[in-house]
């Protein structure tokens, strides 16, 4: 059985633990937790912020094909947790970023996630992956686009809906085949 890792990183309120429950086969291992006042950046960010937060590692994984297992794992968005990125992205084939494109931090989430990452999405097997997509926030897109191009970052941007099985596996597959 082949085995492919594939890490899910991006600010706080992105997707991550919502697309890795998407697709597991396996009952999601999370460290979910209910937002304390340590938490600030998903009330800064989002308008409705959601009620937990990610504080360790979520864990999921499910096979592509019937020689193939891909783990997933997920890490926290804040930034309190940035010691266990680089941690968890040991032994990767794969990482894909996601942001929240309504987040009222979306520039500067963008602007830190793309820089902090720069060395893995020039040289690795990377995606972003935009969540809450809506036409109102094509300028955001091009915003995005263009940081990446004035990093000589060429990754492939897609809109999906972390929620939805199909958009993930796709993004998924982006990154294994
Ligand atoms: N209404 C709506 N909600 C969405 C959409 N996409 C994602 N969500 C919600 O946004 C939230 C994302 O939260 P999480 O998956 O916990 O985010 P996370 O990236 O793991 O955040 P941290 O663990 O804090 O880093 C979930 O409550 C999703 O259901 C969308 O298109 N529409
Ligand atoms: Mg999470």
């Amino acid at each position: 059985m082949d085995e492919i890792k594939i890490l899910f990183a991006g600010p706080t309120g992105a997707g991550k633990t919502t697309a890795i429950s998407t697709v597991s086969e396996i009952s999601v291992v999370s460290t979910e937790v209910f937002r304390s006042s340590l938490d600030t950046e998903s009330l800064n960010s989002h308008s409705d912020p959601k009620n937990t937060v990610t504080i360790g590692i979520d864990y999921g994984e499910f096979s592509i094909n019937a020689h193939t297992r891909v783990r997933l794992y997920g890490v926290p968005g804040q930034v309190r947790f940035e010691f266990l990125w680089d941690l968890i992205y040991q032994g990767s084939s794969g990482t894909a970023i996601l942001f929240d494109i309504s987040s009222n931090a979306y520039t500067s989430e963008i602007d830190f996630f793309i820089n902090r990452f720069r060395k893995v999405l020039l040289e690795d097997r990377c995606v972003i992956g935009i969540s809450k997509f809506a036409e109102i926030y094509l300028d955001r897109v091009d915003e995005l686009k263009d940081l990446l191009s004035e990093l000589k970052i060429n990754v492939p941007v897609v809109a999906v809906d972390v929620r939805n099985k199909e958009d993930m596996l796709q993004l998924i597959e982006m990154l294994v085949k």
